[in-house]
């Protein structure tokens, strides 16, 4: 390993993760350069834990910091950003409503977007081992699926995987797209109109459990057809949502290679 790459700053994530591909989407996007130390599931809580973390992911490691999620992330890459490229608002009455922003959707919108999607994956082995591992070390991609089977009600309930919390969950993402569609309805380019920035990557990154992006994700992501007819059903028919089609576009033409940030 040359000296350069030893230290580069080290982003620790999962390879699918709305959370993680938030953290990555930003830093790029930044021009923030890093290194991703992938990890397979269960074992990046471990990963995590081990480095000071919370025991989530994604965490970024630059030597003198230690940031523990996403949004702190996403603040960090906006600090760093040359100008021309930052991805917040610099002026603090939009930076302030950005912010708010992100708070929403990194809260109720991405915790039921991956609800739904979690309602099935823990009963299928095999398509988490093939979503989950490439990219992580040999000996994680060995030992997941032992934890897994083991591990189950860890994850059911860290994903609060209940009954009531997966009634619910449709209903708030269909709700949150249908306010985001009327954001975009006057037919602008961007979420924020003519910028391309953080509000594009949080509810892009939010959305993509939901939506399954075909182009764009930097690694294989789960596609309908790897759930029973009632999900598969349901992801078709956010993607033919305005705001589920913006989320796909901006995989597509915004994500890989990120765009750069345009906020002066
Ligand atoms: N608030 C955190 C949430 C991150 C998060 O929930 N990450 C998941 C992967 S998508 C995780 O590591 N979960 C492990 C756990 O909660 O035990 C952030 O924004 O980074």
């Amino acid at each position: 390993m040359s000296t350069a790459t030893a230290q580069k700053p080290t982003l620790i994530t999962l390879p699918v993760s709305l959370y993680n591909d938030f953290g990555r989407w930003s830093l790029e996007s930044a021009g923030f350069d890093y290194e991703e130390r992938r990890q397979a599931l269960m074992l990046h809580v471990f990963a995590s834990r081990l480095k000071g973390g919370e025991g989530t992911t994604p965490m970024l490691l630059t030597g003198d910091q230690k940031l523990t999620n996403s949004t702190a992330i996403a603040e960090y890459a906006d600090a760093a950003a040359p100008a021309a490229a930052h991805i917040y608002p610099q002026d603090p009455a939009e930076r302030a409503e950005a912010r708010e922003f992100v708070e929403w959707l990194t809260g109720e919108f991405g915790e039921a977007t991956r609800r739904m999607a979690w309602e099935f994956l823990p009963d299928d082995v095999p398509t988490i081992e093939r979503y989950w591992t490439p990219g992580v070390p040999g000996w994680q991609a060995k030992a997941m699926p032992v934890l897994l089977k083991t591990g189950k009600p860890i994850v059911k309930r860290a994903l609060g995987l209940t009954e009531e919390k997966l009634t619910a969950a449709p209903i708030k993402v269909t709700e949150i797209l249908d306010k985001i569609g009327e954001r975009l309805s006057d037919g602008r380019r961007f979420l924020n109109g003519d910028f391309f920035g953080i509000h594009d990557i949080v509810f892009a990154a939010m959305a993509s459990p939901a939506v399954c992006p075909t182009d764009g994700y930097p690694v294989p992501h789960f596609q309908p057809e790897d759930f029973p007819a009632v999900h598969a059903d349901r992801i078709r028919g956010f993607r033919e949502h305005p705001a589920g089609a913006f989320a796909m576009r901006m995989y597509a033409e915004n994500r890989t290679p990120a765009t750069r940030g345009s906020y002066a």
